[in-house]
Formats: structure tokens, C-alpha cells, sequence
């Protein structure tokens, strides 16, 4: 690993927002790729912030703060790892469901997301269900992005899915991911995409709207 990806991590698990935003504005300069910077320098932080939580080796505070300082460095990095002045090629809404408030790995599938010119409307975290269908019925999306970090809050997801289906409203695509889900829970709530990482959901999300702008004018 680069040192200043080790630099940039280190600051980032201490929560030192301004020395992580001047590490990464360095990196940048000096060439350094962006999708590097994030998996080198700040998800391998976060990887060791979330061993040592897991471990009672660190407490809420000092998450929040490397929280903080992690998403001030990806919203540094968003116009690098997204493609200017392409022409959107679908809609999505994304949010963290009811109950939870976990936003970095959200805010990584936005970016990514946009990254392939899908247009993004971030609800933010703590979602609830006729927020997602409200916004839905303004915006009309062609996606809908469920993230949940809790296993206390997946519940909400199927919550979701059953609110639509209770307004009767069924052309859209519900893709959900999050540490907990996976491919048996997103079939069990019948959710249409199980994503794992940002990179495959913003992938995934390409081809759903491809296929379902297809399927519509067919
Ligand atoms: Co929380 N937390 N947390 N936390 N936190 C976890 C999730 C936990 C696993 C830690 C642990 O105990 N080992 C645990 C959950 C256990 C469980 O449910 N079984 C936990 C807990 C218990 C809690 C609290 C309840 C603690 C408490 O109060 N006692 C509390 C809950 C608050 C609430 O939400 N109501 C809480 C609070 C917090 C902080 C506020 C301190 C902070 C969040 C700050 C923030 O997000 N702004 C925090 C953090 C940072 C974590 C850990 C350490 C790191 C999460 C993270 O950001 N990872 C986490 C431990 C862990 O995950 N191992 C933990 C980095 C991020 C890039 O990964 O979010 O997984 P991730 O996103 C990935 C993929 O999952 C995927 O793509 C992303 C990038 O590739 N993905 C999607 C995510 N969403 C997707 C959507 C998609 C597709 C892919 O399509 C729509």
C-alpha cells in the first residue's frame, strides 16, 4: 500500500477530518486514483474501525467521528469517480430505511450510481416506508435503493416493498443491500436486486434500466 493511503486511513480512524480532506487533496494531485484512495486509504480504515468496534476495543464516538471524517473524504472524491456530463440514463431514489442511520455505504451506492448516469434522489437515513412511496409518486423512479446496516431494521425493507404493493404500484425496481441482506433475504421480501458492493449495484442498476426501458417499448 501507498503511504499516504496508510497516512490517509490512519487519519481517518482518528477522526481528523481536516488532516484526512488535505491527504486526499495531496493524493489526488500527485496522480493517485480516486477508486484507489477510497479502497486503500479509507474503506481499509473503516475495515479496522468496524474490527476494533466489533471487538469493544472502541466506542460510538470514536466511530462517528472516522464516520464523519470518511464521508467528508468520499464526498471529496465523488466528481473523480463519476463521469461529468453524461446524459442521464434513469432515475433512482436511495435511502436508509426506518430505524437505521448508517449512511457511508448508502452514500458510496449513490456515488457510484451517478457514476453511471443515473440521476439520484437521496432521502438520507431513518426512511420510513410512505416516505419512500410519497417521493416515489413526485419523482417517479426507476429504482429504488433500500440500505440497511441492522439486522433489527431488514424488516423495514420487506415493510417497504409491502407498501408499494399495498398502493398498487408495481413497475419499479427495488434493489436492497447492506452488510446483513443477501441474495435468500431479497428473495424472501421480493426485492428484484441483491447487490453486495457499490460497484455491483451501480452495475446491476445499469442493466435493470436498460432492460426495463426495453421491456416498455416492446
Ligand atoms: Co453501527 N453497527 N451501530 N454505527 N456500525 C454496525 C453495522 C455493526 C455491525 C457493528 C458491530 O456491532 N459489529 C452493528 C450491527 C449489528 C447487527 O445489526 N447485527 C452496529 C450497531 C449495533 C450499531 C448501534 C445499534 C450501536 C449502539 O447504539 N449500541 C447504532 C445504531 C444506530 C442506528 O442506526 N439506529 C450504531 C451506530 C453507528 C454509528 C452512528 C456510530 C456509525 C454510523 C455512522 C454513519 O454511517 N454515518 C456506525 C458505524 C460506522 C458502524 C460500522 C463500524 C461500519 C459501517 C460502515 O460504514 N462500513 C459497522 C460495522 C461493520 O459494518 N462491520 C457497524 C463501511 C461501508 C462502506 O460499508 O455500509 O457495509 P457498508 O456498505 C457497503 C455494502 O454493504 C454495500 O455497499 C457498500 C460499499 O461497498 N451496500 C449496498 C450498502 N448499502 C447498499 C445498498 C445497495 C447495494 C449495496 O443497494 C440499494
Amino acid at each position: 500500500m501507498r503511504e499516504i493511503n496508510r497516512e490517509i486511513s490512519e487519519a481517518m480512524q482518528s477522526g481528523k477530518t481536516m488532516v484526512v480532506k488535505k491527504l486526499v487533496e495531496n493524493a489526488l494531485s500527485d496522480g493517485i486514483p480516486a477508486s484507489e484512495i477510497l479502497s486503500d486509504g479509507l474503506l481499509s480504515g473503516m475495515d479496522i474501525i468496524a474490527a476494533k468496534f466489533t471487538a469493544n476495543e472502541i466506542f460510538i464516538p470514536e466511530v462517528l467521528i472516522a464516520a464523519r471524517a470518511m464521508n467528508a473524504a468520499t464526498t471529496m472524491l465523488k466528481s473523480h469517480l463519476t463521469e461529468s456530463g453524461v446524459q442521464p440514463i434513469g432515475k433512482a431514489i436511495i435511502g436508509t430505511v426506518r430505524g437505521d442511520l448508517h449512511d457511508i455505504g448508502k452514500n458510496l451506492v449513490r456515488m457510484m450510481l451517478e457514476g453511471k448516469g443515473i440521476d439520484v434522489i437521496d432521502m438520507g437515513v431513518d426512511v420510513a416506508p410512505e416516505k419512500f412511496l410519497e417521493t416515489y409518486q413526485i419523482e417517479k423512479p426507476d429504482l429504488i435503493c433500500l440500505s440497511t446496516l441492522l439486522t433489527t431494521t431488514m424488516p423495514e425493507m420487506k415493510n417497504t416493498i409491502d407498501a408499494f404493493k399495498t398502493a398498487d404500484v408495481d413497475d419499479v425496481i427495488f434493489m436492497i443491500g447492506g452488510a446483513p441482506v443477501n441474495e435468500h433475504f431479497r428473495e424472501s421480501i421480493g426485492a428484484d436486486i441483491y447487490a453486495p458492493d457499490a460497484g455491483t449495484a451501480a452495475e446491476a442498476a445499469k442493466q435493470a434500466i436498460f432492460a426495463s426501458k426495453e421491456k416498455k417499448t416492446s
